[in-house]
């Protein structure tokens, strides 16, 4: 094989791959979400962040529920389930945000 039919053969085996994953990051500072509303592709992961000195969880009924998420731990999460899911802090539930699921 040639050096330009090797190439060719590598660009079509790259574009048969699934597209990779991405990692989304939510950080819990200061008794809120950020960003608010995260949106992200099913199979993408999520990490919730927790820089608080209090516990939180990122609880969405039916969706998924983090439980306590210890001051300056992480919790992370691979959606599964498309669709727009509201969320809330059980422990503080004026905490809200919103993770979109394409
Ligand atoms: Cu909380």
């Amino acid at each position: 094989m040639n050096s330009a039919r090797m190439l060719a053969f590598a660009v079509l085996a790259a574009a048969a791959l699934p597209v990779a994953a991405a990692t989304h990051t939510v950080t819990i500072e200061g008794m809120k979400f950020v960003p608010e509303t995260l949106t992200v592709k099913k199979g993408d992961r999520i990490v919730w962040n927790n820089r608080d000195v209090v516990p939180h969880t990122a609880t969405a009924k039916g969706a998924f529920d983090s439980r306590s998420i210890a001051a300056g731990k992480r919790w992370s999460h691979v959606a599964r389930k498309a669709g727009r899911h509201a969320y809330v802090c059980t422990f503080h539930p004026g905490m809200k945000a919103t993770l979109v699921v394409q």
